[in-house]
């Protein structure tokens, strides 16, 4: 379903057969909300949140290309989210027992204006997937296009804002004993303990090299988010916390309580693609109620 959303900007709606949803807009890209069968919200969204160029939407899942955050010369997090994508008219083959799901196929091409500033040609396919159980894949596909024979570097991240109950009462479990580069600390390595990872003051961490599944506890709601990853060694764990909540005019002074951004990336080692290659980097997220987890 393809409609119009706030502001009018053009969106895409995925519904599943149970009765899970997601949402996406052209602007960004972006996964702005992704709701189970019984119709709960999964994914934070400020309620703050502007959706007027050039300001990234506040939540859900902005795509960081070519840039993460500060690591580079280009504006935060790259221009991928606060470019208009358009439905891809092309998009590449699905695997055999994937025609049932609901699924959007986006593309984003370099601009005149954007190889100004960052003076390269690609082709980024997005995939974005509904699957029979709700679980919500996104692929993306990135194509070095230069035909100045050029190869070009790139850092990445799908910056996932999760809705939480309550941030003092999540844990994350899957970053244990890891190494990490602290963004509080000028970015100096750091090596995660080996407890799960709780809460109590601003986060703003790069684990790397981490294990391809992570878990996000949510007690209170007894519900856990998987996380898998695919091509994203890295992943970021952020929450602003209080000061820095108040210091953002898109995000409610109090919401850092209610959201957790957990991002499969890839920042500490950037993707190198020749011109022709291709890079392919896949993230997918599930929501389950906590006993099937952990068991209790
Ligand atoms: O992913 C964490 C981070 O890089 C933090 O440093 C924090 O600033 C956040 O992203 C949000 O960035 P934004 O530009 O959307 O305000």
């Amino acid at each position: 379903e393809h409609c119009k959303g706030v502001n009018g900007l053009e969106k895409v709606v995925l519904r599943e057969v149970r009765g899970c949803s997601a949402e996406i807009y052209l602007y960004g890209g972006q996964v702005i909300s992704w709701k189970n069968e019984y119709g709960e919200e999964l994914l934070f969204l400020s309620s703050k949140a502007t959706f007027t160029h050039p300001k990234p939407i506040r939540g859900g899942i902005p795509i960081c290309f070519p840039q993460f955050a500060n690591h580079g010369s280009l504006e935060k997090h790259g221009f991928a989210r606060s470019r208009v994508w358009s439905i891809d008219p092309d998009p590449p083959p699905f695997s055999a027992n994937s025609s049932s799901q609901a699924c959007v196929d986006l593309i984003l091409k370099h601009s005149e204006e954007e190889v100004k500033i960052w003076p390269h040609r690609y082709e980024f396919r997005l995939r974005i997937t509904l699957g029979p159980g709700g679980d919500l894949m996104l692929t993306s596909r990135i194509r070095n296009t230069n035909t100045d024979g050029k190869s070009f570097a790139f850092t990445f991240a799908y910056h996932t804002y999760f809705a939480v109950s309550d941030i003092s009462e999540v844990r994350v479990e899957g970053l244990e004993t890891l190494d990490y580069l602290d963004n509080l600390k000028d970015k100096e390595r750091f090596t995660e303990q080996g407890d799960a990872i709780t809460f109590e003051s601003e986060v703003d961490k790069v684990y790397l090299s981490t294990p391809t599944k992570i878990a996000i506890l949510d007690h209170e709601r007894k519900r856990t988010f998987v996380l898998r990853k695919d091509g994203l060694p890295d992943a970021v764990v952020w929450n602003p916390w209080d000061k820095k909540a108040k210091a953002m005019a898109d995000f409610g002074d109090d919401e850092y309580k209610h959201m957790l951004c957990v991002e499969a990336a890839c920042v500490e080692k950037p993707i190198i693609l020749k011109p022709g290659e291709e890079w392919r980097g896949r993230q997918e997220i599930s929501a389950v109620p906590s006993s099937y987890c952990s068991g209790q």
